[in-house]
């Protein structure tokens, strides 16, 4: 399929490959990273900015709403990941074991995942639910990224000593901690290199 629309950083050409309820529906790619974070985080606005984009993948107006792992393509062969928020209060509780499998079986089950971005918002910082995640991914040795989403609605002020609570709450260090804004494009340009550079796109 042919776009027209362009090279944006080095995630060439990206676009919408297929949306799975479980990982045994997945075929095979080179590679692939995965983003996940606690629903209404920013999850689908950064694949949106990072590919420049704006309706790649659905930006849910209703907090929770994209339940499904939807596969985007870029480059040859080359994938990124958009998996459904947690934290979705309202859901019974059979959805969140079925949130939980459907989500652990990709994690688990993708010998070309490269790498996890967990996105936390900057202002809230890491909840309950992220620390969770972060931890399980550290057992299981799955390497991962943390990136703070939404830091324009930090004040001008307080970036940096934010910026240090929060990379400081997950035991890093503040450059640990990838600082981006969807909103405004901060911290993307480095985010894309990364994300590149996992996929082997240079
Ligand atoms: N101020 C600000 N708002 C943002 C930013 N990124 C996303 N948002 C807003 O946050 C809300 C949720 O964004 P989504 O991208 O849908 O979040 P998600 O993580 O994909 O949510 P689920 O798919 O429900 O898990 C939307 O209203 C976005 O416009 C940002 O960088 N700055
Ligand atoms: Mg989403």
């Amino acid at each position: 399929m042919k776009s027209g629309r362009g090279t944006i950083g080095r995630l060439s050409d990206p676009r919408f490959l297929t949306s799975a309820t479980d990982v045994s529906q997945l075929g095979a790619c080179h590679a692939e990273v995965a983003l996940v974070g606690r629903s209404n985080v920013g999850k689908s606005s950064l694949l949106n900015a990072l590919t420049g984009q704006a309706q790649l993948a659905r930006v849910s107006r209703t907090p929770g709403r994209t339940r499904l792992i939807n596969v985007f393509v870029t480059g040859p062969d080359r994938w990124i990941v958009d998996l459904p928020g947690y934290g979705y209060a309202s859901g019974p509780r059979a959805e969140s074991d079925a949130w939980g499998a459907m989500i652990e079986g990709y994690l688990l089950g993708r010998p070309t995942l490269r790498a996890v971005f967990v996105l936390v918002d900057a202002e809230v910082g890491p909840t309950r639910l992220d620390l969770q995640m972060i931890d399980w991914l550290r057992r299981v040795r799955m390497p991962l990224r943390v990136a703070a989403t939404k830091a324009d609605q930090v004040k001008p002020g307080r970036q940096a000593a934010r910026r240090r609570e929060v990379a400081a709450a997950l035991g890093l260090g503040p450059d640990a901690v990838a600082w981006i804004s969807s909103r405004k494009g901060s911290g993307l340009p480095e985010l894309r290199n990364e994300l590149a550079a996992l996929l082997e796109l240079r």
